[in-house]
């Protein structure tokens, strides 16, 4: 069990919970984190403020604070109001990339590791009730082999150091998730389980609830209307829905659950949460939702934007899930990191199915993994001294990331590892250990999976057994083949479905990546790599590759959007695959991927009976 509980800040009779957002202090620290206790911890200097939530990289018009690794500081003074005394009082981070030490009036109150993930600091025995109290956050960027994402911390000849990420995005920091100030009462829920059966119209739920006391709860479902729908009593048990409005695709409906906790007629707990009822499983090389098979359609997305970078921005947010809409999508996945929470919320009451990634990318050591791990490339990446400490964390992520999204009916699976090394023995134990946790966890046995690389092909990937859905992310006609090669690409590439075909493996097939580089800006007939006119002509041939074998059940093309990287000669100010520019316009690929997503069905590739 964690130490806090994930559940997501809410104002309910006996909680309060304050978003403190807005302008925070901001200092840029020392490289060497000598700064820590004896440094900031009653307050940081200088008078500059920037907004939180946001990465704080894009602000500034100095590279070095673009490019800075280290320790970046956040100050805040809030006022916690009188009435709050009796109660817990916590601040809780939404996130803080990638690690994070708070101090409250000069006390050190918690660390938090891993960049993508909830913590709640206790500090109800360090404020001063109905007076003003200070929070200073040191954030430390780096990156390392022995947390997630995994990237390494170089000395430049000048002194300065510079992080050099494993992976294909830019390493956007700071506090880039809502902060909240909250109070919950002493007795208080702590966490709950669902798990849902469909029984003819009616549905069963079964429930867990842990508190932090001993007192009995009670449970009551509404309906859409407010209406109560079921009710229950005790810690466990099964609540039984009559007539039960199912949470389907792109048609959600939602139940509300409210959970109470009661001494007599004395409520001293209510915690509510949206909840959609909803089965998920996998049947052969079927992915079912209620039973019915389902077929994906969507994207491979990132956290990125202009200026606030990796910030949560509920605008963009908005303007994704209509253009999700508009293109006829139904689902994508949190490449390569937990979302903000608000994300799910959306996808839960829009009926989007999320593939649910933890921030396990880079297990390949390399600089380009995505391009060298193509070549056949091999780095023993598993064998290395620290992976013990690596794995540590990387479970521990998987304990937050289930802690806090298990509840979520958009969340339809696990996504554990993104493209890693997995040609080498080494990789197996720590596979299996990886995978048993989100088993033993998820008390609705998702499915798992992890994305494969290029070189993770049979006979040479010594881990996809452990995925219930095999998730292949394959650049035939881009890093393999193309342009006027474009047909001996297909050539490969229908060679591997074949080696894939012979192994009856009577799993679901998903693409999670496959997609072309291309600049908004150029149009080129006849088309060469980089304009439009190829990313059509790249998607006909890998479409038509899909429609070829019954067994791939899904297609979430990368990207939904052009993101920011790390510069360099393989990327033109960012990664340009995106269907739609980081502006969120259309490309000329959009309106292909509109005609065929509009037209395929949900059930698409129903019918076929095993490989
Ligand atoms: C991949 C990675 C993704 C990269 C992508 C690319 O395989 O998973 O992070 O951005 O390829 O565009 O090369």
């Amino acid at each position: 069990m964690l130490e806090y509980s994930m559940l997501y800040p809410k104002t309910t009779k006996l909680r309060r919970s304050v978003s403190i957002d807005g302008m925070w202090k901001f200092h840029i620290g020392s490289q060497n984190g000598d700064q820590g206790e004896a440094g900031f911890k009653n307050g940081i200097p200088g008078n500059d403020f920037i907004p939180v939530p946001a990465s704080f990289q894009d602000f500034y018009t100095e590279k070095e604070i673009r490019e800075f690794a280290g320790d970046v500081w956040y100050e805040k003074d809030v006022f916690v109001p009188g009435e709050w005394e009796g109660n817990k009082v916590f601040v809780r981070f939404g996130a803080a990339t990638h690690r994070a030490v708070v101090y409250v009036n000069g006390k050190k109150i918690m660390e938090h590791e891993g960049g993508f993930l909830p913590f709640a600091a206790d500090v109800t025995d360090t404020v001063h009730y109905n007076e003003f109290n200070k929070i200073v956050v040191r954030v430390n960027n780096e990156l390392t082999v022995t947390n997630i994402p995994c990237g390494e911390t170089i000395l430049l000849p000048n002194g300065k150091k510079m992080n050099k990420p494993y992976f294909d995005f830019f390493n956007y920091s700071g506090l880039q998730r809502s902060v909240f100030l909250m109070a919950i009462p002493k007795e208080s829920v702590f966490d709950f389980d669902l798990d849902y059966e469909i029984s003819g119209k009616d549905a069963l739920i079964h429930y867990h609830v842990q508190t932090t006391g001993e007192h009995p709860v009670e449970l009551s479902l509404l309906d859409a209307s407010g209406k109560v729908a079921a009710r229950a009593e005790g810690f466990k048990g099964v609540m039984k829905v009559k007539d039960a409005r199912l949470w389907q695709v792109r048609n959600a409906y939602l139940y509300r659950l409210v959970i109470r906790i009661r001494d007599g007629e004395q409520i001293l707990d209510e915690y509510e949460q949206e909840i959609g009822i909803r089965t998920v499983k996998i049947e052969g090389t079927s992915i079912l939702l209620n039973g019915k098979p389902v077929y994906l359609k969507g994207f491979g997305k990132h956290e990125d934007c202009d200026i606030v970078g990796r910030g949560f921005h509920s605008g963009v947010m908005k303007r994704d899930f209509e253009l999700m809409k508009w293109i006829g999508a139904n689902s994508f996945r949190t490449a390569h990191y937990p979302y903000s929470e608000e994300i799910y919320q959306m996808a839960d009451r829009e009926g989007f199915l999320v593939i649910d990634e933890v921030a396990a990318v880079g297990l390949f050591e390399s600089l380009m993994n995505f391009m060298e791990a193509s070549t056949g490339k091999r780095t023993a990446f598993f064998e290395k001294e620290t992976t013990p400490v690596l794995l540590k964390a990387h479970k521990r992520a998987v304990e937050e990331l289930i802690a806090r999204d298990k509840n979520h009916p958009c969340v339809i699976a696990w996504s554990l590892l993104n493209e890693p090394e997995t040609s080498n023995e080494a990789a197996v134990p720590y596979f299996e250990e990886v995978f048993r946790l989100a088993h033993e966890l998820d008390v609705q046995k998702r499915p798992r999976t992890f994305a494969l690389i290029m070189n993770s092909v049979p006979g040479v990937c010594k881990c996809y057994q452990f995925s219930d859905i095999i998730s292949l992310n394959r650049y035939y006609g881009w890093y393999v083949k193309g342009g006027y090669e474009i047909s001996e690409a297909e050539a490969l590439f229908r060679k591997e479905m074949d080696a894939w075909k012979a192994l009856k493996l009577n799993k679901p097939f998903l693409f999670t990546e496959y997609g072309a580089d291309t600049m908004g800006s150029d149009h080129k007939l006849p088309s060469v790599m980089w304009s439009q006119e190829y990313q059509d002509e790249y998607l006909k041939m890998t479409n038509d590759v899909f429609d070829s074998y019954d067994f791939i059940k899904g297609e979430q093309i990368w990207n939904f959007a052009d993101f920011q990287t790390t510069e360099g000669i393989l990327r033109v100010n960012g990664n340009k695959k995106g269907v739609f520019t980081r502006q969120r316009q259309p490309k000329d690929a959009a309106y292909l991927l509109r005609k065929r997503w509009m037209e395929l069905p949900l059930a698409y590739k129903a019918q076929e009976k095993g490989l």
